[in-house]
């Protein structure tokens, strides 16, 4: 398996690619609570398996008394919804040299959504786990290639991850049938993880007894400094924050115009370890607290804000979140060889106009 190489420079075609495929949120709807579907970011590795009625959901491994749902079954079942911010461990990626080639997010791969489905806790509990089970593999449908590996996209949660009340087997997204590009009709949804737990197109559970080896688990998704390195495994989401774009924009150098005088910012900022306690703004690098919103939801981001006075000139803005467990964002990205949990803080830079 051969790492592909780093990128210096301007980005590639392929990046492009997979960044036009991989939409990301445009940061002025981080004014929406609930991220509308169509502009939820997307990360789809290989391509959107095609999908009907037909889909049935396999429960099995070592359990007692493996089953298989249909998606009726399903979907007739008492549900619970819950709101989770998701954010790809790759976000901010894009910022940092040299780059991992993959997709080169930015800020963008974040949103919150509403999903509807069914605790995932129940449907272990009818096909009764073995004792030795330790993990929960959860099988997408989709199948694809990477560094000359075929496999189909998996991931596994230990045991007490899986077990937890919320997480869901979700059919719904903000009210509405899974679009699916977001995993039509069926997907996991791990809250506090980064995205990559939340596999889509979900056709399979299965309950092991070892640490699962599969290439999205054991290859991918591990934070190393160096080549060859064995790394951490990429969990719970690190402390970040974002704030809305102020003011309008220039087309095409995507600069921010502002007039001066009273501005109000505002943004989110969230963790997948604690709520957030505590936003910082800054304007040239002179920071000054923000009031930061109780949490919405106990896994959706939090919204704060703050008045800026702007001043005439060009100006550097800046937002760092801290959480309750005392983690607060870098200044700077951490290097990580794939530009994995880069979640150092937004620099925005500005004209105001008199
Ligand atoms: N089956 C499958 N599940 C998947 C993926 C995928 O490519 N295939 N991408 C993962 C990654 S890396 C992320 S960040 C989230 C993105 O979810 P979204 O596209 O609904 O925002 O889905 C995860 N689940
Ligand atoms: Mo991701």
């Amino acid at each position: 398996m051969f790492a592909r190489p780093p990128i210096v420079g301007r980005y590639t075609a392929e990046e492009v690619e997979l960044a036009t495929r991989n939409h990301g949120m445009p940061l002025e709807a981080l004014r929406y609570d609930v991220t509308p579907a169509g502009l939820h970011y997307l990360l789809i590795h290989f391509d959107i398996p095609p999908s009907d009625e037909s889909w049935s959901l396999g429960i099995g491994g070592l359990v007692e008394r493996p089953f298989s749902l249909s998606l009726a079954e399903l979907t007739s079942q008492d549900s619970l919804s819950i709101r989770v911010t998701l954010e790809c461990a790759g976000n901010g990626r894009g910022q940092i040299s040299p780059r991992y080639p993959s997709v080169p997010w930015l800020e963008e791969g974040v949103s919150t959504a509403e999903w509807t489905g069914v605790p995932l806790a129940r449907l272990l509990e009818r096909a009764r786990l073995r004792d030795a089970v330790t993990e929960i593999v959860f099988h997408g449908a989709d199948r694809g290639f990477d560094r000359g590996v075929e496999h189909d996209f998996a991931r596994s949660l230990p045991l007490h991850e899986a077990l937890r009340e919320d997480v869901l087997v979700a059919h719904a997204m903000n009210g509405a049938p899974l679009p699916p590009q977001h995993g039509a009709p069926l997907r996991l949804v791990v809250p506090r993880w980064y995205g990559m737990a939340s596999v889509k197109w979900l056709r399979a559970i299965e309950a092991i007894d070892h640490p699962f080896d599969g290439f999205q688990q054991a290859a991918a998704y591990h934070f190393r400094r160096v080549q060859g390195e064995k790394g951490e495994p990429c969990s719970l989401m690190r402390v970040n924050s974002l704030m809305a774009p102020p003011g309008s924009v220039d087309f095409y150098t995507r600069r921010r115009i502002v007039n001066a005088g009273s501005v109000q910012m505002s943004g989110r900022a969230w963790s997948g370890v604690a709520a957030v306690e505590r936003v910082e703004f800054a304007v040239d690098r002179d920071w000054t607290d923000a009031v930061v919103a109780k949490p919405q939801a106990p896994h959706a981001w939090q919204s704060w804000q703050v008045e800026w006075k702007a001043k005439t000139g060009e100006h550097e803005l800046a937002c760092r979140a801290t959480d309750a467990a005392g983690r607060v964002q870098p200044l700077q990205p951490v290097w990580d060889l794939s530009g994995f949990g880069n979640n150092a803080v937004q620099r925005i830079f500005v004209t105001v106009r008199g």
